[in-house]
């Protein structure tokens, strides 16, 4: 009998209030894994109800900020002891390598570490105003219960790098995990139980966007939404949020252009693009999608990538051999295959992939596909496939890069390639993203801040900074003598 989950909710587990249950399905071998509670606006009350009684509990509000510290860290233990696990069941539900997955579990738990540190390190200040009699000092306080709506691609680590700050600065939160990935955000809930956190302090509704999702952002308690996810979406939430002046964070759709220059070291640049854009199938925010090659080593990096491209070993997620795992769901197949197309008949070449590769499991599989004669006018160049597409350009000067590589509604990142010093800097200053790697690509650390320029984010995660995003200040003015002012 396949596996059934309710949601969680104040500490424990709830049917959902519709009675409703939706499955999920491995994409690998188009197998039931499991069905999640259908949530709706009832179900996202009562999570937002006891999220709200949670916040205002002494049993949490009560804690100093190195008890919530404490917290986060036994709660990083945790996800570092049940690695394995957890890593599994994400690979069964996304298709994600698990190979890669052992290796993001495998820093998981320094976002909790890291963010378990902060907690009790974020101070306010005294101001000198003008007036001697008058104390001035600021401090911040928590937003009250926070509404986190993750994707399916990393959704662990995503869910993950909107809690641990917002538990740090002692909100409570309602996740919503994607439709397609319920199963290790409902676990993770499980574990922040286990580690001590107060009943209500972490809670998740499951369900559809349309449904539970909407609920959760139009719900009057919820003081902030955070979400990761595509640009239109993210649109309609920040909308939402605006109408009611409640913050969000978001984190978006990208484009991201992938710079190669003729002086670049060719063999790591080569592997930096297909890393880039091949690395999760190509479904992260940040995948390479735009390959600029300077003309004087476009067609080796072409022969290159394109030759990797074609052994790329694909296969079963949980083989430690496969390099190449399913796209997520159907409609995410359908998606990749229908923008090849799009390319094609705008004029681009399909010179490598394009088809369903040659695998025994019945999944979602799609070839690693690189895309020649493109030009930045073309859908495919202009928009987010997420999915293993290169397109791949020459050019001729770094002004007509910058123009290029810039000519995009999004700004979430960008890589450059060179062994020029001087041109490094310089490009990190005329490249508008939030993330430059230079002669590297995909490195990340919950230490560093990111940002999506443009169409790609409002806010900041990761870091000191993405603590803010979870606190308001307050200025406290107090007239120290009898004398009034
Ligand atoms: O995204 P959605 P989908 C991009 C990527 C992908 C496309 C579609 O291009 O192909 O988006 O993916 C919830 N109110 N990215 O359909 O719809 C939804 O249930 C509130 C890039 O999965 O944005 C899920 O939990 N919530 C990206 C989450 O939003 C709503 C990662 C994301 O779903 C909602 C994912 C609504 N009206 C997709 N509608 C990245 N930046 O990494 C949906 N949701």
């Amino acid at each position: 009998m396949t596996d059934r989950y309710g949601h969680f909710i104040d500490g424990s587990w709830r049917d959902p209030a519709g009675g409703a249950y939706f499955e999920s399905i491995n994409p690998a071998t188009l197998e039931v894994l499991y069905e999640a509670a259908r949530g709706d606006a009832a179900d996202v009350e009562l999570a937002v109800a006891a999220a709200r009684r949670a916040f205002e509990a002494p049993s949490w509000s009560g804690l100093t900020a190195t008890q919530r510290g404490k917290l986060l860290r036994r709660l990083g233990d945790l996800v570092a002891e049940n690695a394995d696990e957890l890593a599994r069941l994400e690979s069964l539900d996304n298709g994600k390598l698990l190979r890669e997955m052992r290796g993001q579990l495998a820093s998981l738990p320094e976002y909790l570490y890291y963010y378990g540190g902060l907690a009790d390190k974020i101070q306010g200040s005294q101001i000198p105003t003008s007036n001697l009699q008058i104390l001035n000092y600021t401090q911040h306080e928590p937003l009250g219960v926070v509404g986190a709506i993750t994707p399916w691609n990393s959704p662990l680590t995503l869910t993950t790098s909107k809690l641990a700050p917002a538990l740090a600065a002692g909100n409570t939160a309602v996740i919503k995990p994607s439709e397609y990935t319920s199963r290790t955000v409902l676990r993770f809930a499980q574990l922040a139980s286990e580690a001590g956190f107060p009943d209500g302090v972490v809670n998740v509704v499951t369900g559809y966007g349309a449904e539970a999702g909407a609920a959760l952002v139009e719900n009057p308690t919820i003081a902030k939404i955070s979400f990761t996810g595509s640009t239109r979406t993210g649109s309609a939430i920040a909308a939402s949020a605006a109408a009611r002046f409640i913050g969000c964070t978001l984190e978006l759709g990208g484009k991201s252009p992938n710079i190669v220059f003729g002086d670049a070291n060719i063999e790591n640049a080569a592997m930096g693009v297909i890393a880039g854009i091949y690395a999760a199938a190509g479904q992260t925010c940040i995948a390479g999608s735009r390959v600029f090659a300077h003309r004087s080593v476009y067609d080796e990096l072409l022969e290159r990538v394109s030759t990797r491209a074609k052994s790329i070993v694909i296969g079963d997620p949980l083989d430690d051999a496969t390099e190449l795992g399913p796209l997520a769901f159907g409609d995410q197949l359908d998606k990749v295959r229908s923008y090849v197309g799009i390319g094609v008949d705008e004029g681009a070449t399909l010179y490598a992939g394009g088809g369903r590769p040659n695998v025994a499991l019945p999944g979602y599989y799609f070839e690693p596909t690189v895309l020649t004669d493109v030009t930045n006018s073309m859908r495919v160049v202009r928009e987010e496939i997420f999915g293993p597409v290169a397109a791949i350009m020459p050019f001729d000067t770094e002004d007509e890069v910058v123009g290029l590589a810039n000519d995009t509604e999004f700004g979430l990142a960008a890589g450059v390639w060179t062994q020029n010093l001087a041109r490094a800097h310089r490009m990190s200053r005329r490249l508008e993203a939030g993330t430059i790697w230079v002669n590297t690509y995909r490195a990340m650390s919950p230490m560093s801040p990111r940002q999506g320029f443009k169409s790609s984010g409002v806010g900041i995660e990761h870091g000191i900074e993405s603590m803010h995003e979870y606190t308001r200040l307050k200025s406290v003015w107090i007239n120290t003598d009898e004398s009034p002012v």
